[in-house]
């Protein structure tokens, strides 16, 4: 049992080193509260530390997937591609923590294991893995939402003579994939982005696909100087444009529906978007991922294309989506995946017509036959949204777990606050646009408005801020009525908790969109912070 003294002493407790983490602790200081971040990895980063695998690269607009705080910041950094690599990014945040001196309140190789609320103190009481403890007023949970990598494994797994790694846990001092017989499982976004690098160096690669998922071409180029120059001289009214746009993109979606222009008029649109958009490929027209008939014309559009990428028929029907809406599931976004299959070293198979049925000592064994390998990757994603707020040991009111809470899913108000769990803010979260919106967006959105309210409170001199049980229940009621006015709810996904067993199926992330989402959080502040109990 730790000594009172011993206790680091706090006004903020951020958890989580990622770009959530240190933008809060950018903010909490400069309201001069004193915060310490804890981060279990010896690095900063979050996942772009974590997820290095080859191809690895974000399919938001480097600029437009970076911090928008300091007008300094965005002149003097030069991104070298429209979509930046892995390493880019996670220069950048390196390049941030430096340049704004947070290193120093950053404590790293420190799991948080426990946080515990001591009603008498009013205090966030956080222990972790290294022994050192905290108490302070307000902890923010900054942990991710694909932070948590699935531990997937096959039977037999252990007498595998080759190497096994996760996508998400990419070893730091790399893998030499050149000339060895390679296995990918898993064909989301990391296996689609990591298919053709692998494909290019590999002896032989075979991919395991169980759902065959919707991809775009990611349109990536170098940034040219006049790019660079022409962004940075309008750089206020680019990053105006992104928060006033549903998605945070700065896409505005086509006021049409995609069903009241002709065809000839839809395919062009279409082929201009395919060309240019990734990602906001969604947004051709306003109703692709609200109305089925309209969803069909851009899931058949993406479905023709994948013919034209995938030479062998066989191959292109087992590639070619078939069952749910474009846009359900999280849409790919590559940069010559489908062509990487008309290469002669790389197969794929089909899980759902020969599932794998165990490893061996020399490779997979699948219901049709023995294949040998030396590295096989898992790609197979997240205990999404929910997995890192979970896997600590968070307790509130009377002891009440965060886990015992949420037992039949995640409920707060505004995904930011927790009844029964005062003073903790979880940024990023189910419940707030998160994983439907350019994150990084949608995180500086919600700590500015959550830094103004801490400063409002501390004005005021209120101790406790505490999410109303009433408020949850709305804003539970109101992100599953806009849910329900989407595609969304149609197809298992990690969207509804579909891709842990066991995991309670309810909608986790907000579809409303950043622009409606921040009215709301302006309007509740102007209510002077309705649906929270200040004390
Ligand atoms: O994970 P996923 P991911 N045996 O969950 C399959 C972000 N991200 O790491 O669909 C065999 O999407 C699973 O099959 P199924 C982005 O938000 C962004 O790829 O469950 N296969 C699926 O094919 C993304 O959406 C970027 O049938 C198994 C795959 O593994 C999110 O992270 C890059 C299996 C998992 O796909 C997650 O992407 C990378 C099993 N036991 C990631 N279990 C960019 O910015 C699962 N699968 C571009």
């Amino acid at each position: 049992m730790t000594n009172i003294e011993e206790y680091i002493r706090l006004d903020a407790i951020v958890v989580g080193a990622g770009f959530a983490g240190l933008r809060a602790l950018w903010s909490l200081q400069k309201l001069g509260l004193k915060t310490r971040v804890i981060e279990a990895s010896d690095q900063i980063g979050g996942v772009w530390n974590f997820n290095r695998y080859p191809g690895a690269r974000c399919d938001v607009e480097s600029f437009d997937y970076s911090y928008r705080f300091s007008p300094e910041l965005e002149q003097d950094w030069r991104w070298s591609e429209r979509y930046a690599t892995q390493p880019e990014i996670l220069r950048y945040i390196n390049h941030v923590a430096d340049r704004f001196d947070l290193r120093q309140y950053i404590d790293l190789s420190t799991r948080m294991d426990q946080a515990r609320y001591d009603e008498d103190a009013g205090q966030w009481v956080v222990t972790s893995d290294v022994g050192k403890c905290y108490r302070a007023t307000y902890l923010i949970l900054a942990v991710g939402q694909l932070s948590r990598p699935k531990d997937t494994t096959y039977p037999g797994q252990e007498t595998f003579a080759g190497k096994v790694i996760y996508s998400a846990n990419w070893p730091r001092e790399g893998v030499d994939l050149a000339g060895k017989r390679i296995a990918i499982i898993g064909t989301g976004s990391s296996g689609v982005q990591m298919t053709p690098v692998v494909a290019r160096e590999a002896a032989q690669l075979t991919v395991f696909q169980r759902t065959a998922n919707y991809s775009i071409p990611a349109a990536n180029a170098p940034v040219s100087d006049e790019e660079d120059a022409a962004v940075k001289a309008n750089y206020r009214q680019r990053r105006e444009n992104a928060r006033r746009s549903p998605s945070g993109l700065g896409f505005i979606p086509n006021g049409a529906s995609a069903l009241e222009v002709s065809e000839e008029e839809r395919e062009l649109e279409y082929e201009k978007a395919w060309n240019r958009l990734g990602f906001g490929f969604a947004l051709t027209y306003k109703d692709i991922l609200l109305d089925l008939a309209s969803n069909k014309t851009a899931s058949d559009f993406i479905r023709k294309k994948i013919a034209s990428r995938v030479k062998d028929p066989q191959l292109r029907e087992k590639l070619t989506p078939e069952g749910f809406p474009f846009g359900t599931r999280r849409p790919s976004v590559d940069d010559g995946f489908y062509e990487a299959f008309n290469r002669d070293n790389v197969a794929l198979v089909d899980l759902k017509e020969t599932p794998i049925e165990k490893f061996t000592p020399t490779g997979i064994r699948t219901s049709a036959a023995d294949l040998p390998f030396d590295i096989v990757i898992y790609a197979t994603g997240f205990d999404a949204f929910t997995g890192s707020l979970l896997a600590p040991d968070i307790s509130g009111r009377n002891g009440l777990t965060l886990a015992k809470k949420w037992e039949a899913g995640p409920v707060t108000h505004l995904g930011i606050g927790v009844k029964a769990f005062p003073n903790m803010f979880i940024i990023g979260g189910p419940g707030s646009p998160s994983l439907l919106s350019n994150v990084l967006l949608s995180t500086e959105e919600q700590l500015d408005w959550l830094t103004s309210f801490l400063e409002k409170a501390r004005k005021d001199n209120v101790q406790e801020i505490e999410a109303d049980a009433q408020a949850e229940q709305d804003w539970v009621e109101h992100v599953n009525e806009r849910a329900a006015e989407t595609l969304y709810l149609m197809t298992p996904s990690y969207y509804i908790g579909a891709e842990m067993p066991g995991k309670p199926r309810v909608f986790m992330p907000y579809s409303g969109g950043v622009r409606y989402y921040r009215r709301i959080l302006e309007n509740v502040a102007k209510e002077g912070y309705s649906g929270f109990t200040l004390r």
